[in-house]
């Protein structure tokens, strides 16, 4: 984790880290084959719609139209994606924590002329906590936009503007803009062009925005994903309990104890772990590793 020790003070003032080839073009090739599988490479050779994301208007709508959570009907490898060993450090390390949730997973794919995906700068707080984001980077989130496929100008690449510009701009701490200090703002913002396994970490108190596809034929496949430290309630986005009905195997059989925890599934040596628990864990999860937690009690 050398570029996040010399990164840190980027991150704490800019709000912002870009991590370009975050994840190697080997590391994508199932995760890039599922998206194209449930996705298409334009809205007309779409699988797979979910075209029923609560939105406030029809544009709201329209730019989540192809958006899923966790789990996904997909390879193990994108179910366990957002919860990838090399996410889990960067989240500890980013969070000064050594025990991370992941609270938000999603799927995402753009297509140009399918929707007017230009966003106003925005901080994403309002629907992950009732509050406001904490001052402590440490206690805060690390929201994700991982890019899956090559964005470049035309593909609509996210923007942003850094804390310390926005600080200057609007003064320190503010979380709102408005019709007089909205330009200045704009005129700051940089356009992350970046190739495909590009990791773009921000906090909740960072202005950023999406912007609208305007190649002829593009697309743009991301995931959005969230960890916060473990305890921290005040944070919160999806309810991974709240939907058994959805497969989902493919994590509990394959991911680690650490990742598992990830979600929220107690670590082995945990006192939730006894004959009981274990025995009847594996009735409902014929196929769960449970050696790691049979071993600890
Ligand atoms: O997709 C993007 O580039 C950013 C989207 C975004 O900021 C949002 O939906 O809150
Ligand atoms: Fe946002």
């Amino acid at each position: 984790m050398e570029y996040l020790e010399s990164n840190y003070e980027k991150w704490r003032d800019e709000g912002v880290l870009v991590l370009k080839n975050f994840f190697s073009s080997d590391e994508l090739v199932k995760i890039q084959a599922d998206f194209k599988r449930l996705y298409g490479e334009t809205p007309n050779s779409l699988s797979h719609y979910n075209g029923n994301h609560p939105g406030s208007d029809s544009d709201r709508r329209e730019q989540f139209e192809f958006i899923d959570t966790l789990p996904f009907e997909a390879s193990v490898e994108l179910n366990l994606f957002s919860l990838h060993p090399k996410l889990i450090s960067l989240s500890e390390g980013l969070l000064g924590s050594d025990d991370v949730r992941l609270y938000q997973s999603h799927t995402w794919a753009k297509f140009s002329g399918r929707a007017n995906y230009n966003q106003v700068l925005h901080c994403d707080f309002n629907n992950h906590t009732l509050t406001v984001p904490s001052t402590e980077v440490r206690s805060g989130s690390v929201n994700y936009l991982l890019y899956l496929s090559d964005v470049t100008e035309e593909d609509g690449p996210f923007c942003y503007v850094s804390k310390k510009d926005s600080n200057k701009i609007l003064g320190h701490r503010c979380l709102a803009v408005n019709k007089t200090n909205y330009g200045a703002l704009v005129e700051k913002e940089k356009t992350v062009v970046a190739p495909a396994g590009t990791v773009i970490a921000y906090t909740l108190d960072t202005f950023h925005r999406g912007t609208d596809l305007i190649g002829s034929n593009s697309y743009r496949y991301s995931m959005s994903i969230s960890y916060k430290s473990n305890g921290n309630d005040s944070i919160g986005f999806h309810v991974w309990q709240v939907t058994p009905a959805r497969n989902w195997s493919p994590i509990i059989n394959n991911a680690s104890p650490s990742q598992l925890s990830c979600l929220g599934i107690p670590k082995p040596g945990s006192r939730f772990w006894n004959k009981t628990t274990i025995k009847q864990t594996k009735e409902r999860w014929p196929q769960w590793k449970s050696d790691p937690y049979i071993e600890s009690i």
